[in-house]
């Protein structure tokens, strides 16, 4: 049986790297497997600080989002991660197999506390990988599609699952990470040698999967270039390699190719048919977009069903896990 789970924090924008790095490919594998689970996790997202409001908001549209990226309610389980008690009560369980060290060792959580102090950085932000492993380990999960930067947290559920199953027996299954090579990592548009991200510094890092033509547009010609005028991939071209990839994962069609029709070409015309070939690829997705934001009664009813759905198993795995440690009455 193959079952993937996979979520998005709803804590700002989403942007093209959180498309093309996550849920396009849960698009194409929902119909390639016999369970898929994709979770707006909000949990996660208070490990930083959010305004009420926002995170509200922000809930509903990441929702929204996965609906009209092609998501199918009658086929994938779409929940919000807090609606279900589950996940919090195994992360605390699965904290006790956990050693301090091992969360040390998580970039994210070393980059992120960075931003701060590690003094000042919550409990949460540290605990975040144990959290993820609880919501991958309820259901049962096999593969985990996400960006490369995940690789190290499911790692970590790997890990945390193969030393609960010795310890206690044969609990959970041991998850594999699913990670597309193509679009695994979208650089920011400002700065090719960092990845595409809404935390980053400026709103010209990314292209928010909502922004409209005009500023789509505006930041792809403001977005930084390598030296030389070649259209062409290469370790030494960054900045162009990432804008080629973008153009290849928007059209379906090879760098390659790309690279042919541009030949003689400066980056003017290239960043004008880029602009023109997101614009394209979003406006669809947008259009759905709306409509299923201005439903918002239909969308918490999609929403009420994933989280009964998601129950039903997460409920399962729970009783076995207090069961095997000796929990309870
Ligand atoms: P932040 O920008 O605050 O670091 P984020 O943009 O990484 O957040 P997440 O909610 O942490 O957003 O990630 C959601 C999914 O998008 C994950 O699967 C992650 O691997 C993927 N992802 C995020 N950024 C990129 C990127 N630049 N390229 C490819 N995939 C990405
Ligand atoms: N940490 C992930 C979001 C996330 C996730 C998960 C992804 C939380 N729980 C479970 C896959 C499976 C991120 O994208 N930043």
């Amino acid at each position: 049986m193959k079952k993937i789970f996979s979520g998005i924090q709803p804590s700002g924008v989403i942007h093209l790297g959180n498309y093309l790095g996550a849920i396009k490919q849960w698009v194409e594998l929902q119909s390639q497997v016999d369970e898929a689970i994709f979770c707006v996790v909000d949990l996660h997202a208070i490990t930083v600080p959010q305004d009420p409001e926002a995170l509200k908001r922000n809930i509903l549209s990441v929702a929204a989002l996965y609906l009209a990226a092609g998501i199918n309610p009658e086929k994938s389980i779409i929940f919000v991660q807090s609606t279900r008690p589950e996940h919090a009560e195994l992360a605390w369980i699965l904290n006790t197999v956990t050693k301090m060290g091992e969360l040390s060792r998580m970039t994210q959580f070393k980059d992120k506390s960075q931003k701060e102090t590690v003094e000042s950085a919550s409990v949460g932000l540290f605990d975040y990988p144990v959290l993820m492993a609880a919501d991958i380990l309820l259901y049962n999960t096999t593969a985990v599609p996400v960006g490369d930067d995940q690789k190290q947290h499911v790692e970590l559920a790997r890990d945390l699952a193969m030393r609960f199953n010795s310890k206690y027996g044969d609990t959970f299954v041991v998850p594999e990470p699913l990670i597309r090579k193509e679009s695994a990592r979208i650089m920011g548009l400002d700065d090719p040698t960092k990845k595409m991200s809404k935390s980053a510094g400026s709103s010209l890092s990314y292209l928010a999967v909502l922004d409209d033509a005009e500023t789509i547009s505006n930041k792809i010609k403001r977005a930084v270039t390598d030296s030389g005028n070649e259209i062409k991939a290469g370790s030494d071209k960054p900045a162009i390699t990432n804008l080629l990839n973008i153009f290849s994962e928007v059209t379906d069609r090879s760098v390659v190719e790309i690279e042919a029709d541009f030949e003689g070409k400066n980056y003017g015309d290239f960043k004008n048919s880029l602009s023109e070939a997101v614009v394209s690829y979003l406006s669809p997705i947008q259009k759905k977009y709306d409509e299923i934001i201005n439903d918002e009664t239909g969308l918490k009813k999609i929403l009420a069903d994933g989280s009964r759905r998601a129950g039903e198993i997460a409920s399962g795995t729970l009783v076995n896990v207090k069961e095997k440690i000796g929990l309870g009455l």
